[in-house]
C-alpha cells in the first residue's frame, strides 16, 4: 500500500472534486492519503480512517508584503513527505501545485515521486501568459509522470508548450452510485409543474462558460416549449447574467440556485444539460449529468467531444451557434423515445468509459510505474 500526498484546490470545481474523490477511492483500497491544502476539501464530508488533512497556514510576518502561500505550501509538503514518509505527491494543476511539490521534493530528505494532473485552466488560460509559460513547462518536465484529463488537453499542452514530455490521458470519472439519487419532489418545491421540462447549466460562471449563449438558447426553446432553466453555481458573470434575464423578461422561468451540494438530486429533475463553453478541457459536469441519465448538449471545443457522443448521448454544435443548440434541445424534448434512448446510452457510456474503478486503477498503475514497481 502506498502513502500518497494530494495537492489540489479544496474549493468547488472539477479539479478539486476529482482530487478528493480519487483520494477517497484510493483510501478505500487501503492506501494512506494525505491532503495538503489551504482548507478542508469540500467533498471530504465524513470520517475516513486512512485519510489525513494537513492545513497549510500562511505566514503573516510584516516583512512580507503579501503572505507567500506557495512557499508555505512547499514547506508543509516537505514536512509531510519526511514525517509521513510519502511515496507519491499527486499534484492537481501544474501551477502552483506541481511547482510546490518540486520545491518540497528538493527540501525533503525522504525520496518521493511527483505525479501531476493537468486539468485545463493551467494550459488554456495560464499557458497563454508568457510570464507563466516557462514555469508551467518546468512543472511538467520535472514531474515524474504527467496526466491530462483528455486527448485534446494533451495535444494542446504539447503544442502550446512545445514539450516532448509524455502525457498520459486519464479521463475524469464520477461516483456512479451517487448519481442514481433521485428527488422528484424537488420540481414541485421549485414551483415547476410536471409538464414543464427542465434545462440545467452548472458552472463557476466564468466568461469562458458563455452563459449568455445558455440564456439565448433557452429563450428560443422557451418560446416553443413550456420549459424552465436552472442555473447552478456562482462567479464573475453572475450579475451580468442576472441583468440579462431581466432584460429578456425570463425572470419567471430562469432560476438562479447559486452553489449547491445536492447536484445528483437536481440532475434527477433535469431533462437536458447545457455546456456551451468557449474552452473546456473535459467538462466534468457533463459526466455528472450523463451518470444521472440526462442527455447533454455541448459546444465542439476541447475535451467535450470525448465526453458527449454526438447523436448518441447528446449533441455537439459549434460554439456560439445558438440556433443549432436550440434546435437540438427541441429535437430531444419533442421526441420522448429518442430522449429515453439517449438517456440510457448516456448512463451506459459513463459505466463503459468513465468508471471510477477503472480510472482509479489507471492512476494506481501510474504510481507503481514511477516507483519502479512494474
Ligand atoms: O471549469 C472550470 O473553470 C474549473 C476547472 C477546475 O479547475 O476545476 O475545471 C477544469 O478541470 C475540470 C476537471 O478536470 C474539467 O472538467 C474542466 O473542463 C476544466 N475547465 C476548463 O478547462 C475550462
Amino acid at each position: 500500500m502506498l502513502k500518497i500526498g494530494i495537492l489540489c484546490y479544496p474549493s468547488v470545481g472539477g479539479s478539486g472534486i476529482i482530487a478528493t474523490e480519487l483520494g477517497k477511492m484510493l483510501a478505500k483500497q487501503g492506501h494512506e492519503i494525505h491532503f495538503i491544502t489551504s482548507s478542508m476539501p469540500f467533498r471530504l464530508d465524513s470520517c475516513y480512517p486512512n485519510i489525513y488533512f494537513h492545513e497549510v497556514e500562511l505566514n503573516h510576518y510584516p516583512v512580507f508584503q503579501y503572505p507567500p502561500y506557495d512557499l508555505a505550501l512547499a514547506t508543509k509538503v516537505a514536512e509531510v513527505i519526511d514525517t509521513e514518509k510519502l511515496d507519491i505527491i499527486h499534484a492537481h494543476y501544474a501551477v502552483p501545485h506541481a511547482i510546490c511539490a518540486i520545491l518540497a521534493k528538493q527540501m525533503a530528505q525522504h525520496p518521493v515521486k511527483i505525479v501531476t494532473t493537468l486539468h485545463g485552466t493551467d494550459i488554456t488560460v495560464l499557458g497563454i501568459d508568457l510570464s507563466l509559460k516557462k514555469m508551467i513547462l518546468f512543472g511538467i518536465e520535472q514531474s515524474d509522470a504527467v496526466t491530462a484529463v483528455s486527448h485534446s488537453l494533451v495535444k494542446q499542452t504539447q503544442e502550446m508548450l512545445e514539450t516532448k514530455k509524455s502525457i498520459h490521458v486519464v479521463y475524469n470519472f464520477v461516483n456512479e452510485i451517487e448519481y442514481q439519487k433521485e428527488n422528484r419532489d424537488l420540481k414541485q418545491k421549485y414551483g415547476i409543474s410536471s409538464e414543464e421540462k427542465i434545462l440545467i447549466h452548472i458552472s463557476n460562471f466564468r466568461k469562458v462558460k458563455r452563459l449568455e449563449d445558455v440564456l439565448h438558447t433557452f429563450a428560443i426553446v422557451n418560446k416553443q416549449e413550456s420549459t424552465r432553466l436552472l442555473l447552478i453555481g456562482d462567479g464573475p458573470e453572475y450579475g451580468r447574467i442576472h441583468e440579462m434575464v431581466k432584460e429578456l423578461k425570463l425572470d419567471k422561468v430562469v432560476h438562479f440556485l447559486g452553489k449547491q451540494k445536492n447536484i445528483p438530486e437536481l440532475l434527477s429533475i433535469a431533462d437536458i444539460k447545457l455546456l456551451l463553453s468557449e474552452k473546456e478541457s473535459f467538462g466534468l459536469v457533463l459526466l455528472e449529468a450523463m451518470a444521472a441519465g440526462v442527455p447533454c448538449i455541448g459546444s465542439n471545443v476541447g475535451g467535450i467531444p470525448e465526453v458527449i457522443e454526438h447523436g448518441v448521448t447528446g449533441y455537439i454544435e459549434e460554439p456560439g451557434n445558438i440556433k443549432a443548440f436550440a434546435a437540438r434541445v427541441l429535437e430531444l424534448l419533442n421526441d420522448p423515445v429518442k430522449w429515453e434512448n439517449f438517456s440510457t446510452k448516456a448512463k451506459n457510456r459513463v459505466i463503459e468509459h468513465f468508471s471510477s474503478d477503472t480510472i482509479r486503477r489507471e492512476y494506481e498503475t501510474i504510481y507503481q510505474t514511477v516507483l519502479g514497481e512494474t
